[in-house]
């Protein structure tokens, strides 16, 4: 098949699983084209069945913005006319849903055959599309797609409930490649962090408010200040830094704390962890947990959103209420401190996430893309 996929280039969970996936359906022969405003942060390899288009904005005067979408929808009619694309697969609604249907629009009859799916990935419906500057918008658009996704059974329901869709939402999950995620123990990078067999706590996001940032430090704060001998490492970057800078501050604990930034191999950081936390307010899957869990690491998360589907409570790790900081931290030093229990979890962290493999979930995919252009030509 020849398969568009449009995505935001950024670390955000929905460019990573759409890049893996575009990269996944290389693998099976297909001709794939990523189309986004910039070259996507896990596109990291050439394979020679993977074209990337940037899609490019021409700036004019009277434009205090360039309209990216119409720019893109440009782009996807040229893909679908000259490289016959047999299906447009857009993550992320806004504005990736309404360029797709205008390029069908633009096309007519040329593009009736070819179908437009929508992967909902979160703040797409739960935040930014429900917004009254976009949501009538994001509505029609999503009704407008041939075939709609949801990365798990919580924003499925939280589509329907917010909007008005017509649509059957399909739900399939997200992935990881569980030969790159599983652990691979590295002696000398654990003691360069953690000296002395210190135990490592980590995070990955990308620092926005949602992440609560803050409360990974306090979360770890609880730890050290029961006597465990632990260290925190906090992977990426966002508007949120600072805040949880101060938190360390305030806590007396920055000198256990460090900062890595954003990084390219979370693999080899969360292959040393001992604990993986994920406090978020709203997550509608929580592919970092997945990750963590994929390198054999219990995870401690907030009991919202899509990470139940994904941690389970007292198997694979914790699930605390919003904002309770102490339980979060309880269930931290109760594992940290249980060799046979942290052993058995991590573990059960691995074979949960053997689940979500990406081989698997591309051919559900691939079925998907086949089902649909089925029901467009019937
Ligand atoms: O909504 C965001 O935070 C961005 C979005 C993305 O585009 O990266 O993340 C969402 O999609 C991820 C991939 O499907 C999920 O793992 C995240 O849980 C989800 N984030 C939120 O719901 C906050």
């Amino acid at each position: 098949m020849n398969i568009g996929i449009v995505c935001y280039p950024t670390f955000g969970g929905s460019g990573v699983i759409a890049t893996e996936l575009a990269k996944g359906l290389a693998e099976n022969d297909h001709q794939v084209h990523i189309l986004s405003y910039a070259r996507p942060a896990r596109l990291d390899t050439f394979q020679t069945n993977v074209t990337f288009h940037e899609v490019d904005l021409s700036s004019y005067p009277l434009f205090e913005y360039p309209p990216y979408d119409l720019a893109l929808a440009n782009v996807m009619a040229s893909l679908i006319q000259y490289e016959k694309l047999d299906v447009l697969h857009v993550h992320y609604a806004i504005p990736h849903a309404t360029s797709a249907y205008l390029a069908k629009q633009i096309l007519g009859e040329m593009a009736a055959q070819v179908p437009i799916i929508t992967t909902l990935h979160g703040t797409d419906i739960t935040v930014v599309g429900s917004d009254p500057s976009y949501k009538r918008v994001v509505d029609f658009s999503i009704n407008q797609s041939d075939g709609v996704t949801a990365v798990s059974e919580y924003l499925k329901e939280e589509t329907y409930r917010r909007f008005d869709i017509q649509k059957e939402i399909r739900v399939i999950p997200n992935f990881i490649d569980i030969e790159r995620f599983k652990r691979n123990s590295n002696r000398t990078l654990k003691e360069k962090f953690a000296p002395g067999g210190s135990k490592v706590l980590v995070h990955v996001s990308n620092f926005r408010e949602v992440k609560r940032v803050p409360e990974v430090v306090s979360v770890f704060h609880k730890v050290v200040e029961h006597g465990v001998e632990a260290r925190l490492l906090m992977v990426g970057d966002g508007p949120d830094r600072k805040k949880a800078e101060q938190r360390c501050r305030d806590l007396g604990v920055c000198d256990k704390v460090r900062f890595l930034g954003k990084q390219e191999h979370v693999e080899e950081i969360l292959s040393i962890a001992d604990l993986f936390l994920i406090p978020s307010g709203s997550e509608t899957f929580g592919l970092a947990a997945l990750e963590a869990m994929g390198c054999s690491v219990p995870v401690i998360s907030s009991d919202i959103g899509g990470l139940p589907e994904v941690n389970i409570h007292g198997e694979t790790g914790y699930l605390c209420d919003l904002d309770d900081i102490d339980c979060m931290g309880e269930y931290a030093i109760k594992l940290l401190t249980d060799k046979k229990l942290h052993s058995k979890m991590a573990k059960n962290a691995r074979k949960r996430a053997e689940k979500f493999e990406l081989k698997r979930l591309v051919t559900v995919y691939e079925e998907y893309y086949k089902e649909v252009a089925a029901g467009l030509s019937s």
